[in-house]
């Protein structure tokens, strides 16, 4: 199999009002890929995250704010090459670790998640670290296969991965972009990262959203069970 270069990859995710850290980011994944990926914003923000996303040479795709799982599941499917990479818009995500992402990807990995909770999560505020916790030991027993880190806003995958299921989840896509590939056979690897401490205003309602994120992962998982 031919092996991915950073020519070959697309880093893709939604932006919400994030212009306090949308040119850190964007900076991070330029150096990082020499400039050679292709990044794509779908953006419903009303402060200047999109001028300064097309400044840095993104392609934004305007919409409504609508929750995490409408914004990312668009920036999937616009995604243009054939190894895609998902991140968060606030400078939590380690952008220095693509280069090892896609490395597993040539490996053979059908999807490479980031594993915040490895090294314990310590930027992570407690309330979700429990949660993350909780959701890890709900998909791990559902889904009869260890996993460790469900809600990880950075995860590399192969296109075919993306393009071959049908995604139905909002605020519990992230968990169920993990979920779902692993009920299909698909190689999912969890690899650990650092995790920071984000810039600017959290866009997910803590209670709201877990529920949200719980009532997923069993939906998902009984699903990829029947199937
Ligand atoms: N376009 C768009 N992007 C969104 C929406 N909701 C969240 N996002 C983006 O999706 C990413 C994840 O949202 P966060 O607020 O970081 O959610 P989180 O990571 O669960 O929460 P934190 O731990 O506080 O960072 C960020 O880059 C947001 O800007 C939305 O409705 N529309
Ligand atoms: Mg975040």
């Amino acid at each position: 199999m031919a092996e991915y270069t950073f020519d070959d990859l697309s880093v893709v995710m939604g932006t919400y009002n994030e212009a306090e850290a949308i040119e850190t980011v964007l900076d991070d994944i330029d150096r990082v890929t020499d400039g050679r990926a292709e990044v794509v914003c779908v953006d419903g923000s009303d402060d200047a995250t999109p001028e300064i996303a097309r400044e840095h040479g993104a392609r934004v795709i305007e919409q409504e704010p609508r929750g995490y799982g409408y914004a990312v599941k668009e920036a999937l499917e616009s995604a243009s090459r054939p190894l895609i990479i998902t991140t968060d818009c606030d400078d939590t995500y380690p952008m220095d670790a693509i280069p090892r992402f896609i490395e597993l990807v040539n490996d053979g990995y059908d999807v490479v998640s980031g594993d915040r909770l490895y090294r314990g999560g310590e930027a992570m505020p407690t309330t979700n670290l429990i949660g993350n916790e909780l959701f890890a030991l709900a998909g791990s027993l559902l889904m009869g296969d260890r996993v460790h880190d469900t809600t990880t806003g950075m995860r590399a995958y192969r296109e075919e991965v993306i393009r071959n299921i049908e995604w139905t989840e909002n605020t519990g896509l992230s968990a169920e972009l993990l979920l779902r590939p692993l009920g299909r056979g698909y190689d999912v690897y969890e690899e650990p990262i650092a995790y920071a401490e984000r810039a600017g205003e959290t866009k997910l309602d803590p209670l709201a959203g877990g529920y949200a994120i719980a009532k997923s992962i069993v939906k998902v998982s009984l699903q990829e069970q029947v199937r």
